[in-house]
Order: C-alpha cells, then structure tokens, then sequence
C-alpha cells in the first residue's frame, strides 16, 4: 500500500481582521440564545460576531447597554447595565456585571462596536427574560398521588405505572399584557392550555440528579389565554424520575411517583397581576389513556379509554381525585439551561415485509433513535402491537437479544372512530426496523412514519471528501451522536441501560462540538457530574447517577476534566472551568490518596472494548491486547494533574499550578521508573494503547520518542496489518498522536479501513451508526449496541482538525485564532468543511487538480479566498 505524505501546508489566522466595506453586529447571544425565557442564572454571558465587508475591520473597544425597556434600551437609557467602554477585541462569553436581576422579567440589550478607524457599529436589540431566581418566588406546590392505583403495579421488575393526568380551571377577567408559565412536571410532563400543547418540546424537562436539582421549564402563554374561563392540563410521565427499573441490570435510582409544580404569573394591562398555582384544589385521575408508560419497555395506549375535553373548559370531572400535597423532589428548582428535547426530522420506511401472517417489519433504513407515529383504521378494541430493533434475524425477524430486558413494545388500542393517529409520549427507541402485528388491514410505508427525537442542537460541522467510506463513517457518527443526545449524552439508545457513562466521551466530545453546539449541553451535564460527587470526593462513572456506580478510576471520571476543556478549547468558555474547579481539586486530592510512590493503581474498566481473539466475545482475554490497570491510572492521572496545572494557571491560582505540575512530575519519573523496559525502549506490554498513551501524554524521556512511535507503528502496520488494535481509552488519543509524530498517512490508512477491525468494516456490513464493539456482528449480544459513540475515539476530531485543517489555536482558543493545516493523504482528492464557530463561520476546502493544490478559505470574509499552491 501507498502512504506518502504529499503536502503541507499550514495558515494561521488572527481573526480579528475582517474583510469587506461595512462592519455588522450579528447573532446576539446572551446565554440562553435558545431560549431566552427563564434564564434563572444571575450572571448571564454575551457574544455577538462581527460581520464586515472592509478588509481589515476589526473591533477595538464594545459596550454593552441593558435595559428594563425596549423604549429605554431605543433612547440609550440603559438603567439596568452600561458596561462603558470597554478596550477589548473580546466578543464572547462577557459577564454580565450590572445590578442585581429580578425575577420574570424582560431584559433588553445590545451592544456597540468600534472599529480600528473608530467608527461605530450599534447591534439590534435583543432580549432575554429571568426565570424564577428565588425559591420565595414560587407560591405553586408540589402535587401529586403517591402511591399506586389500579392496574398500577410499581412492585414488578417493569415498574407499570399509569400516566398521572391533572387539571384546574381559572378566570382572566381583564386584558392580558403577558403570561408566563413555569413548569416543572416529573418525571415528563405534557402541558396544555385550553386543549392546545404548550411549546414543541418532548421528554422533558432534561435529566437531573433528582435530590439535588430539578429543572422547571418556561412558556410564554400571553397568547393561549382567553377571557374569563381557562383550563390547564397536565399529564406527567415516569422518565427516570420513576425509574424504568430498580434492580435490573444493576441497582438503579428511583425518586417517587411523578409529581408536579406549576406557576403561572399573569400581568394585566391595567398593571394588576394575578398568579395561577399548583395546590389541593387540582384535580387528578390516572383513569386516561396511557396504561403504562416505561422509557425502556415503551407506552401502551387504550383510546377507548380517551378523556375527550378533559384539558378544555367545562370538564366534568366529578370522578377525579383531588390531587395530594406531596414533597419537594429535591434541593434546587432551577430552569433548564440546555437545549429541550424536540423532534427533529421525519423519516419514511423504506420498505414494509410481512414475515409471518400478519406480522409486518417495516426498514426505516436507518438506525434512529425516537419512535413511529401510527396511522390506523379499524374497530374499537383492534389491538396494535410495535416492536423495536436495530437488526434482523436471518429469518426476518426482530433481532431483540441485544436489546437485553428492555421491552421496547407500543401498544394501541383502537377507539373505532375513522382515521386515527398516535405517538407515544413517554418513551423512546432505539431501531431501524418496526415489527407490527394486529394491524386491522394490510399496512403500507404509510402506515407509520418515524420521528427522529433528540435535543434542538444547532448543526455547527459539514464535513465531506472524495472518499465515500469515510463520507458514511462520518454519516454513521452523526446519526449516533445526535441519536444519544437526552438531555445528557447516553451510551446506547436501546437496551435496558441508556445511561451518560463518562468515559464514552472523554476526548471524543470534542468531535462532537464540531457536528452540534454542545456548549449548554455539556455544561448541563458537568452539572449532573457536580452534583452526583461523593462528599469524600468521589465522581461517579455515570452521570447523573442513576446507575450509582462509584468506582475511583481515572478514565471515567476523568471526563469532568476533559470536557471541561473541550468547552474552554470550543467555545471560550472559562466560567465552567472556575465554577467546577474546586470540585475537581476535590476529585484530584481524593483520588491522590490511592498513589503509591508516584503510581495510581485505580482503574476500573480497562481499554473497554478492545478488538477480541475470537469474534464472539465482548472483551479480550489475551494479555498483549489489555493495558495494565496501573498503566492506564498513573498515564491517565499524570494527563489530569497536567489539565489541574492548565486549568490554575488559567485562574490565576499559581500556587496550585506548581503543586500539581511537581506532583505530575513526580508521576512521570515513577511511570518511565516503573513501565519502560530500558534495555528493549519498550513501555509495559507494548499493546496499541500502551503506546499511544505514552506518547498523547508526553510521557516518554525525548531520547525514546522516536523508538515509541516505531513500536506503535510497528503494531498498527506490522502486527495488525493497518488496522486499530484499541479500545476506547486508547482511541481517544490515537489518530492525533499518529499525526502529531509524523504519520498522518498511517491515520488516514485506519480511517479509510474496511477489513475487520475498523470503523469501515461497519459501514461494510451495514451498519448506519457506529457499534460498541469492533466485532458488534458477532460479538455476544449480552453487551452489544449498534448505537454507541465511544469507539470513535478522537476520528471527528481528526476529521476537522487534520483533514480539513479547521483547529482553534490552544493559546486562543474558541478558534480567535485558527490554525488551519490540512493533510492532503492517500488518495483523497478533495476535503470540503465548515465549522460555525461562536467566533463566526470557518470553511476549509480543498481540492487536488492537474497538480494543484487548490484551497479556498473562508473566515468571516464575506468572499472565500483562494490559495493555489503547484505540488
Ligand atoms: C457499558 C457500555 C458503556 C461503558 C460501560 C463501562 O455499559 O459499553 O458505554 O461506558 O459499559
């Protein structure tokens, strides 16, 4: 095979200088630029890009001016903040620092600009609204029924619980100036006012660490209100707040039965204000439609059993309870800062087969994460059954081993009245392919119609080459990522466990920030990962913690760290690194109680997922393919005490920066004393990821590099014949350490892999997401997900950064600066990436011609520029 490295060629940009005639404020942003209602944090942040059609522009001072008004904010009153002028190229993540907020109000804001020739540039003006700041601010109640009722039956291992449905009239008696609705309904809730859904959200409101945090949501209903009557309803979900499981796979939290609190704060034209709230006086029945609801088991839906009205005026709800005063879920009611869940995209069925009499599986052609809507004709009590699966037997049937003890069944019971259309509400999916049985007449593709569900991420990355393995490779990772994005990024979508397990993410969450704005997503769950730390310091594997595991490692929980700074790296964003830093001094002095002469012997899961000796098998046996526990903890926690040192320094905390780059040292001796073999330079069992460590963390005396990477290559090449010979903990680093020393064109020969082991060997047989496991056709399906992200490692990153040549610079991170250095390797012939940064947009593309190498380049420039280099 050919690998030559062709080229290189390297532009950095200082992206202060703009190009073109007139200079424009765009794409305010406060924090919350998703949803500007609620913001409850006390400090929001601003960013705006600079747009500018004058070459060279460039902002040399910013104002920003807030107000209570938009009149005000228009006459440049700014009565709440004027930051005045501020000397400074900085147009993103500024604090706010003006006077205290209040709660449920609208704030208005924008922002001017100088330019080096100072002329000025004002902004539009923008607006967010605060949530409720302050626990004396709710007046609502917790309600709900907590215990079981009915067919109820909580006590099996499938935990079956009716959906909770409640309700209440009020009065509006004057003309309504604004209304604003805080909810927050656990485990899901739905809300509606006067028979309408309120927002487009779904599965929500996001995940939490229930004792610690909930969060509310934030409707402006100004315009659902009508005069005098008005009925709210709301029907509440288990999600995970009423665990799907408690015992089964493993030990599993549950909170209570779903409980809700709703405020609704009203303010009248004339100046009086009104707030409706949650109390006795609500009314509640778990008599409606939906039997049972279980994220893994799926929903069961009896129409006939439909409540027409019961979320209008005038219902009769004689035979409804009152609902009951119940307890607070848990310290905090904060308004959710991430993203809600929506659905994102419809996919058709491509094909529709009866297997067996009356037994149909429809191919949505695509391993999706969501569910199908049905659209059905029949006679009352018709029974439709759905069932969910990523692959099929040979048979044609449901291939349901991998899916463990998950149910993954919708129920519908027909009401008998024409066409009838429903959706779950409750649960979710992970499959390409329905099976349907009871349906009343011969279904066809438009029978149902898939709903793509995830969290409304912004699509920041377009990435696209001449190579169509690597093109699907890339496809395969965007339907996962975005598959496993609920409100926390989960491990798999299908199976009994659906779970945020940290160590699937570490450096491979960077990747993720080039395809979606992760910014808020990650926060929020560095937040789970904060609130589910031990008071003794310990962080857990999963978070939130729903899966209490508390193991002591340093690849999982090392995550709290790594997507720290991914977020610090991406997106500038040094707030989150200062409010968790003393969490992690926490994690990093509890976890320096383990080591034993500079060696960290904590290690819980290994290289997970290492490709195995025999096919059939989930982890290996052999000794040459693992990586030693005390290898993979003291490589690792060396790496963390070098993120501690970046992470003080940053804040200013030099004290600390020299303790924990002496003790990093410390490590560093111990590790080359301890796992390199002097005589052969060679490190422990000289395994793939032995190797890559050592040399991602700069672990290896100079004078041995060279030798190290020749191990390392001599094991990728030579042993493996040019393919991965790694788990996950070595696959973060692997592609960027390959390229960093030399030999991008050995990285590109694993991307571009087809045989087993490789992410193309996937593709080949299929797949359209990425495996948990290499051998995920063979392997045993007791641990064998056709939806996980871990095994990409840092490939996306490699993709942007090295491919493409889009990468911020690490001293001027959030890409202020970029350093654009793409590979032109192996056969490839063109690259073509955009990455929209919170600094504007980048694009990257080149192409290979007669001999040319021929790169246009774009970055806030209002035309691409083109290089053109003779090879
Ligand atoms: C399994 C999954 C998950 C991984 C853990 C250790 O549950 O593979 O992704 O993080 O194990």
């Amino acid at each position: 095979m050919k690998l030559i490295l062709k080229a290189l060629f390297i532009l950095i940009i200082y992206t202060n200088y703009l190009q073109g005639t007139e200079m424009q404020v765009v794409n305010l942003r406060c924090e919350y630029k998703v949803n500007p209602l609620g913001v409850d944090i006390e400090n929001p942040r601003f960013s705006w890009i600079l747009k500018s059609k004058q070459r060279g522009a460039k902002q040399i001072a910013y104002q920003i001016f807030i107000a209570s008004s938009f009149e005000k904010l228009n006459n440049n009153q700014a009565d709440i903040w004027d930051s005045k002028k501020v000397i400074s190229n900085k147009s993103i993540q500024i604090y706010y620092n003006g006077k205290p907020l209040k709660s449920n109000k609208k704030y208005f804001w924008k922002v001017k600009i100088w330019d080096q020739t100072n002329n000025t540039y004002m902004s539009k003006i923008a607006y967010w609204t605060t949530g409720l700041l302050n626990d004396s601010d709710w007046k609502a109640k917790w309600i709900g029924l907590d215990k079981a009722v009915g067919d109820d039956d909580p006590n099996t291992p499938h935990r079956i619980l009716s959906a909770r449905m409640l309700l209440n009239e009020f009065n509006v008696d004057k003309k309504v100036k604004s209304a604003i609705a805080f909810i927050s309904g656990l485990g899901l809730f739905e809300f509606y006012l006067n028979g309408e859904k309120i927002g487009d959200q779904v599965l929500s409101p996001g995940l939490t660490e229930y004792n610690k945090r909930t969060f509310y949501m934030t409707f402006d209903v100004t315009n659902n209100l009508q005069i005098e009557k008005n009925a709210i309803g709301i029907i509440l979900g288990n999600g995970r707040y009423f665990a799907p499981r408690t015992n089964e796979p493993t030990k599993t939290r549950t909170y209570g039965f779903p409980k809700l609190i709703c405020q609704i704060e009203i303010e009248y034209t004339d100046g009086t204000n009104d707030t409706i709230i949650t109390d006795e006086s609500w009314k509640l029945t778990t008599n409606g439609p939906i039997r049972k609801n279980n994220e893994y088991d799926g929903e069961y839906y009896d129409a006939r059993r439909e409540l027409s009205g019961w979320n209008k005026i005038n219902y009769n709800d004689s035979d409804w309870m009152n609902a009951e005063l119940v307890d607070k879920p848990g310290e905090l009611l904060v308004a959710q800062p991430n993203e809600p869940i929506k659905i994102m995209e419809e996919v058709n069925p491509i094909s529709v087969n009866e297997v067996e009499p009356g037994k149909f599986i429809f191919d949505m052609g695509q391993n999706m994460v969501g569910w199908v809507e049905l659209f059905v004709k029949g006679k009352r009590g018709d029974k439709v059954t759905l069932r969910f699966a990523e692959t099929l037997k040979d048979d044609g049937n449901l291939f349901l081993d991998n899916i463990r003890g998950a149910e993954v069944t919708d129920t519908y019971i027909l009401k008998g009245k024409g066409e009838e259309t429903w959706e779950p509400k409750f649960t979710y999916h992970g499959f390409r392919f329905v099976e349907m049985v009871g349906y009343p007449e011969i279904p066809t593709l438009k029978s149902i119609k898939g709903k793509v569900v995830y969290d409304a991420l912004e699509i920041t990355g377009e990435f696209e080459c001449s190579n169509p393995l690597i093109n699907q490779i890339y496809k395969n990772a965007y339907w996962g990522i975005r598959g496993n994005y609920r409100s926390m990024p989960t491990d798999c979508t299908q199976r009994d466990e659906r779970q945020g397990w940290l160590g699937d993410r570490s450096a491979e969450c960077t990747g993720e920030s080039f395809i979606f704005d992760i910014s808020k997503l990650y926060n929020k769950w560095l937040t789970d990962i904060k609130d589910a730390q031990q008071e003794n310091g310990s962080l857990p594997d999963v978070a939130p913690s729903y899966w209490p595991l508390y193991n002591d490692n340093t690849t999982w929980p090392g995550t709290y760290l790594f997507a720290s700074e991914m977020l610090y790296n991406q997106y500038g964003d040094i707030k989150t690194i200062e409010l968790h830093y003393p969490n992690m001094k926490k994690w990093i002095k509890h976890m320096s109680g383990y080591l034993k002469n500079g060696i960290m012997p904590r290690d819980t899961y290994g290289d997970w997922c290492v490709p195995p000796e025999d096919l059939k098998l989930i982890h290996t046996n052999d000794p040459l393919r693992t990586t030693s526990a005390e290898y993979i903890g003291t490589a690792y926690f060396y790496y963390e005490l070098k993120l501690m040192t970046k992470f003080a320094k940053l804040l200013g905390k030099e004290k600390d920066a020299v303790e924990y780059s002496k003790l990093a040292e410390k490590m560093k001796t111990a590790f080359n004393d301890k796992f390199l073999d002097k005589t052969n330079i060679q490190y422990s069992n000289n395994s793939h990821t032995v190797n890559i460590l050592a040399l991602a963390f700069d672990l290896v005396p100079i004078e041995h590099k060279e030798k190290i990477v020749n191990n390392l290559l001599q094991k990728i090449l030579g042993e493996s014949e040019v393919h991965v010979g790694n788990g996950i903990v070595g696959g973060q680093w692997l592609m960027r350490t390959l390229t960093n020393k030399g030999h991008a064109d050995v990285a590109y020969a694993l991307a571009a892999q087809n045989t087993y082991p490789s992410w193309g060997y996937m593709v080949e047989q299929g797949a359209t997401t990425i495996w948990e496991l290499w051998n995920g056709d063979h392997g045993d399906p007791g641990m064998n997900s056709g939806n996980h992200v871990m095994l990409l490692g840092d490939l996306i990153i490699w993709f942007y950064e090295n491919l493409a040549g889009i990468k911020t610079a690490p001293d001027n991170p959030a890409f202020k600066h970029i350093i654009m250095k793409p590979q032109v390797l192996g056969d490839l012939s063109f690259v073509k990436a955009s990455y929209n940064s919170i600094h504007g947009k980048i694009k990257s593309e080149w192409k290979l011609i007669e001999g040319k190498f021929i790169w246009d380049v774009k970055y806030r420039l209002t035309q691409l520029q083109r290089f053109i280099f003779q090879l």
